[in-house]
C-alpha cells in the first residue's frame, strides 16, 4: 500500500525546518497543502522533497480536501505542520489498515494525553467542547470514541473520497469521523500523544468557530 503524508500548514517555516525531514520516511508521497504562506514554508517544503499544492484560503478543512484531490496514495496519513503529532506514531496509526482491521484510524488525545488540553481557562473550554462533541457522536452512533478533533489520522483513500467532505475549517475533522460512522466503515482510535506548538502561535479562536462547530455538529447527528 502506497501512503501519502498530506500536512497542510500556513506559515509554519520554523516547525517544518524541524518537522520535515523527521516525517519524510513516512510517506511514499508527500505533499504540503500551503495555505498561501509568507515565510517560505513552500519553498522549504519542495527542498525537502514534498510536492506543494496551494489551497483557496478558506481554511485547514479546504486544505485538507485539496490533499485528498491530489493525493495517489492508498492511503492517506494527515498530520499539522506545528509540531504538535510525533511523526514516528504514524506507523501505529497506519496498523490496523495495514492489517484489514480498519478504513480510518483517529489519534486519541484523550488516550495518548495531551500537552494543550487542560492548562489554560481556553484550554478548558475546547476539552470540555471537544468532550461534548464526541458525546453526542457516540450516542447517535452507538460508538465508544474518545477525541473527535484531533487532526492526525490515517484514512484509505477510497474511503476520504467517498465522505464527500463539505468543510472549509475544522470542522473537518468532526465530520470525517461522522460521515465514516454514518456510512458503516470501520473506524478505531489508537493512542496519540498531543505536544504543545513548538513555534509559533495558534490561529484557533474558539469564539470565532464556535457557532460552525454546534452547527455542523447537529446537522450531522441529525
Ligand atoms: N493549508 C492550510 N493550512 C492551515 C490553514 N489553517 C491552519 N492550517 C494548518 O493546520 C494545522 C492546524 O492548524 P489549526 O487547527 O488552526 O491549529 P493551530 O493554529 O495549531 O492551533 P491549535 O488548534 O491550538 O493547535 C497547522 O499545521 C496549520 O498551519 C489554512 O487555511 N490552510
Ligand atoms: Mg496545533
Amino acid at each position: 500500500m502506497r501512503v501519502s503524508l498530506i500536512i497542510p500548514a500556513r506559515n509554519e517555516r520554523a516547525n517544518l525546518e524541524e518537522l520535515l525531514p523527521r516525517a519524510a520516511r513516512y510517506g511514499d508521497e508527500k505533499i504540503l497543502v500551503d495555505g498561501h504562506s509568507s515565510d517560505g514554508s513552500a519553498e522549504l517544503a519542495r527542498a525537502h522533497g514534498f510536492r506543494v499544492v496551494e489551497d483557496h484560503g478558506r481554511g485547514k478543512g479546504e486544505a485538507l480536501r485539496c490533499g485528498i484531490a491530489a493525493a495517489q496514495g492508498d492511503v492517506l496519513v494527515f498530520m499539522d505542520a506545528d509540531q504538535s503529532h510525533d511523526p514516528d506514531d504514524i506507523p501505529k496509526l497506519l496498523q490496523p489498515i495495514l492489517d484489514g482491521e480498519a478504513d480510518h484510524v483517529g489519534g486519541s488525545r484523550m488516550r495518548g494525553g495531551s500537552d494543550e488540553l487542560h492548562g489554560t481557562p481556553g484550554e478548558l473550554v475546547r476539552l470540555w467542547g471537544s468532550t461534548l462533541i464526541t458525546l453526542g457522536i457516540n450516542l447517535r452512533y452507538g460508538a465508544l470514541l474518545t477525541d473527535s478533533q484531533n487532526g492526525f489520522r490515517a484514512i484509505r483513500a477510497e474511503v476520504a473520497r467517498a465522505l464527500d467532505l463539505k468543510e472549509d475549517i475544522t470542522t473537518i475533522e468532526q465530520e470525517m469521523i461522522v460521515k465514516t460512522l454514518k456510512a458503516g466503515y470501520r473506524l478505531v482510535e489508537v493512542p496519540t500523544h498531543e505536544y504543545r506548538r513548538k513555534h509559533g502561535h495558534s490561529t484557533f479562536q474558539v469564539r470565532k468557530v464556535a457557532p460552525r462547530y454546534v452547527y455542523t455538529w447537529l446537522k450531522l447527528l441529525i
